[in-house]
């Protein structure tokens, strides 16, 4: 299918994904989030790393449509901010590493797009920024949860309750992003991320995946024993017999992701 909001291509099992509404800084409207949500749907199974980004080198995503938003009711309103934590919650579960490369500005929406990926990189004029109380509502794509998640509810708090953007550097300070590059590089060093990642054995990574978004909520015993019956699991893998005898035989693996 085409889409006149996404851009994506796929090379060596690294997809990108651009998200692409020049026009809005790519604001997020009710048909790109659709676009979003066919396009997770439908990913092709070769894919074992996705890049997020935005178009342009200006901003990632500046947020939810606000001139979409301006006119919703409280009906209205519910359902944009289901449709959107429907898409987001979607992405957070894809059975692959997601890497949000943070362009510009992540603001709203385009913030809880980024924490809705599993690792943020961003350019050194990426701005950071939940400013919705600002417009009379509140982060509705589950940025209330996800902040404070990363970052702690003091932080999460003071970022939400005053409205103002923080910079890279201290979008890295505060344990938001996990590495700031200059713009021109931020791609580059997206895909030398993913390259690493792709070496790896594909059960294994959505097994991780599963057992560090499952274990979060969990107690201890309980998140131990989850970890223990994936752990097993992983020995019913091809990916498991042939990654333990090729280092035992001295060789280079490939993974089939079985
Ligand atoms: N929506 C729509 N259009 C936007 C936009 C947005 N979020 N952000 C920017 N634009 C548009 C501008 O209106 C402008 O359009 P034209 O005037 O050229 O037609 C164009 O993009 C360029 O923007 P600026 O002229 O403002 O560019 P500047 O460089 O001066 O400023 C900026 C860039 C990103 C600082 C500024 O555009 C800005 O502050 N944008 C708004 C950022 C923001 O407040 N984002 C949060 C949006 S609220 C919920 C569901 C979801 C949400 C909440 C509740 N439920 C229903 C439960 C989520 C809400 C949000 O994300």
């Amino acid at each position: 299918m085409s889409y006149t909001y996404l851009k994506n291509e796929t090379s060596n099992g690294i997809c990108t994904l651009t998200l692409s509404a020049p026009k809005s800084l790519n604001a997020l409207n009710s048909e790109l989030l659709g676009e979003l949500g066919h396009f997770l749907d439908n990913i092709d199974s070769a894919v074992r790393v996705l890049i997020i980004t935005g178009d342009g080198d200006k901003s990632f995503v500046a947020g939810a449509d606000i001139a979409e938003m301006s006119t919703l009711d409280e009906r209205e309103g519910f359902e944009f901010g289901k449709r959107g934590t429907d898409v987001f919650r979607k992405l957070e579960r894809l059975p692959i590493p997601v890497i949000a490369a943070v362009n510009g500005y992540a603001l709203g929406g385009g913030c809880e797009i980024a924490m809705a990926c599993d690792i943020r990189i961003c350019s050194d004029n990426a701005r950071f920024g939940q400013p919705e109380v600002g417009l009379g509502i509140i982060p509705g794509f589950s940025g209330t949860y996800r902040l404070a998640k990363l970052v702690g509810m003091g932080m999460a708090k003071q970022m939400i309750y005053t409205g103002k953007p923080i910079k890279s550097d201290e979008a890295l300070r505060i344990g938001l992003v996990n590495a700031v590059y200059p713009q021109a590089e931020l791609m580059a060093q997206a895909m030398k991320m993913a390259a690493a990642i792709c070496k790896n054995a594909p059960v294994a990574l959505k097994y991780a995946k599963e057992c560090i978004e499952a274990e979060y909520d969990l107690q201890a015993d309980e998140a131990i024993a989850y970890e223990n019956r994936m752990f097993g699991k992983c020995f019913a893998t091809a990916d498991q017999k042939n990654g333990m005898h090729a280092f035992l035989n001295k060789q280079e693996v490939e993974f089939e992701g079985r």
